[in-house]
């Protein structure tokens, strides 16, 4: 089937297809990954148990350190011979996550990025400019092959170097950018430092960002600064790299759902939520051969929506990924998520969406600083000014977090940036526990 057809498939159409589907990757998993056998065997499930979508939740979840035990290749349901590619994403312990891919796994994520790549009709003519890391991440790889799909020139620039970067996006009449949303604020502000107008000196006409969240606010900015659409992609090495869902021109973020199938659980107990509710997704793939996973807890925090969507697709919705579930920092006892304190800054006049969380120990007490970065105007203003923005700041914090905490107004351009995804959190206290 033509890949333009796929998201507009009926509920029954795709619900069907999604059964199939999924009785044949339980048959495959069961005979072929010794683990899931195991995995079945001691949950006492045949895969002939598998009769409806509603069997799912039956079925065992598989969870990080899962690849992490069985590394490099023990998951892995065709022999060696059968890989095509290898990617591998760094965890910041242990060992890392190691995914392969079949031909027929290198075609379905071709054609999932080609329907990423469709939000905007990007197609032959446009020029890609793709500043996503090439190598082991899958971000740079798994757009440049959509991109060269749907028949576009893909310019594979890689990270780094940013000057050079904006040097050939003009030169070469960029009109679509993939990078991380902070990575493309940065070059925004790195053109106008050069004297050039990020609005005016260049052609882009659209943006696909992500690997990292990005609060409403920081998607805002990026479309400003560029004057662009901004186009969201979602997606995890495990299930197959960039590619498992994108927004549209109506800004939903679609799930390619035909080829990932996606619950929604309470994290703590495992228990499925119904549509609408917020949890931790979780991805069982449908057509992969190389690494087929079966409820693969993604540790990201969202919800799904089935309704048909303003532009059209009928594929399932999901909200915007408010947090990992790791990624919440408890400080003295209160649930914090960096994305609770980014739509805040966001949301305050005079400061910018560059910032760092750190938190720290005094004595007994975790003590929450949020450092950010001042734009311009504020900054050559006077010392009142600054004062003040620094008082409403700690009292709308105070307001979302239930819990206060000190700001610290910075220079411009004055915190770290990143290529990849940005480092937002400080974790003092860790530091203190590994010194111990
Ligand atoms: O980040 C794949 C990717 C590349 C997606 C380029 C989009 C664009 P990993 O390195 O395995 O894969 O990291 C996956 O990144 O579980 C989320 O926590 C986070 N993430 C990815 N996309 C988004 C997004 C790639 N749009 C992890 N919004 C995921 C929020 C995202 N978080």
């Amino acid at each position: 089937m033509d890949w333009r057809k796929k998201d507009y498939l009926s509920r029954e159409e795709i619900e069907a297809l999604q059964l199939r589907r999924l009785k044949d990757t339980v048959e495959r998993v069961y005979h072929l990954v010794p683990f899931y056998r195991q995995k079945f065997d001691e949950a006492g499930i045949k895969p002939a148990d598998v009769k409806s979508l509603e069997d799912l939740r039956r079925l065992p979840f598989t969870v990080k350190q899962d690849l992490r035990d069985h590394y490099p290749f023990g998951l892995f349901a065709v022999p060696l011979e059968r890989i095509v590619r290898i990617h591998s994403s760094s965890g910041t312990t242990g060992k890392p996550t190691v995914v392969g891919y079949t031909e027929h796994d290198m075609a379905v994520w071709t054609e999932v990025m080609c329907r990423t790549f469709g939000m905007a009709n990007v197609g032959p003519g446009d020029v890609v400019h793709n500043a996503y890391g090439y190598g082991l991440f899958t971000g740079g790889l798994g757009f440049h092959y959509g991109a060269e799909a749907v028949g576009a020139a893909v310019v594979p620039s890689s990270v780094g170097f940013t000057k050079r970067q904006l040097m050939l996006m003009r030169d070469f009449g960029a009109t679509i950018l993939c990078c991380t949303p902070s990575y493309a604020l940065h070059l925004a502000e790195v053109a106008e430092e050069e004297g050039l107008n990020p609005r005016e000196d260049f052609k882009l006409r659209a943006g696909f960002f992500g690997a990292e969240p990005a609060s409403e606010g920081l998607r805002q900015a990026v479309a400003e600064a560029w004057g662009i659409d901004y186009f969201e992609a979602y997606g995890l090495s495990e299930i197959i790299g960039p590619g498992v869902a994108a927004s549209c021109p109506a800004g939903e973020l679609h799930i390619f759902e035909d080829h990932f199938l996606p619950e929604i659980i309470n994290p703590e107990t495992g228990e499925v939520l119904p549509e609408g509710e917020e949890g931790e997704l979780v991805f069982t793939t449908l057509t992969k051969q190389g690494l087929p996973l079966i409820r693969y807890r993604t540790r990201d925090i969202a919800s799904l929506h089935k309704a048909p969507c303003k532009c059209g697709r009928t594929v399932i919705r999901m909200g915007r990924v408010v947090g990992r579930s790791d990624d919440m920092l408890i400080v003295s006892g209160v649930n914090v998520f960096p994305s609770q304190v980014e739509h805040v800054l966001t949301q305050v006049e005079g400061l910018t969406p560059n910032y760092v969380i750190v938190v720290d120990k005094r004595g007994v007490l975790d003590v929450l600083e949020i450092w950010v970065e001042v734009d311009e105007r504020v900054f050559t203003g006077d010392i009142g000014a600054l004062e003040n923005l620094k008082r409403k700041l700690e009292e709308e914090l105070a307001n979302a977090l239930f819990l206060r905490a000190r700001v610290k107004l910075v220079e411009p351009r004055t915190l770290e940036r990143s290529m990849g995804k940005a480092k937002r959190v400080v974790d003092r206290r860790e530091l203190e526990k590994n010194l111990k």
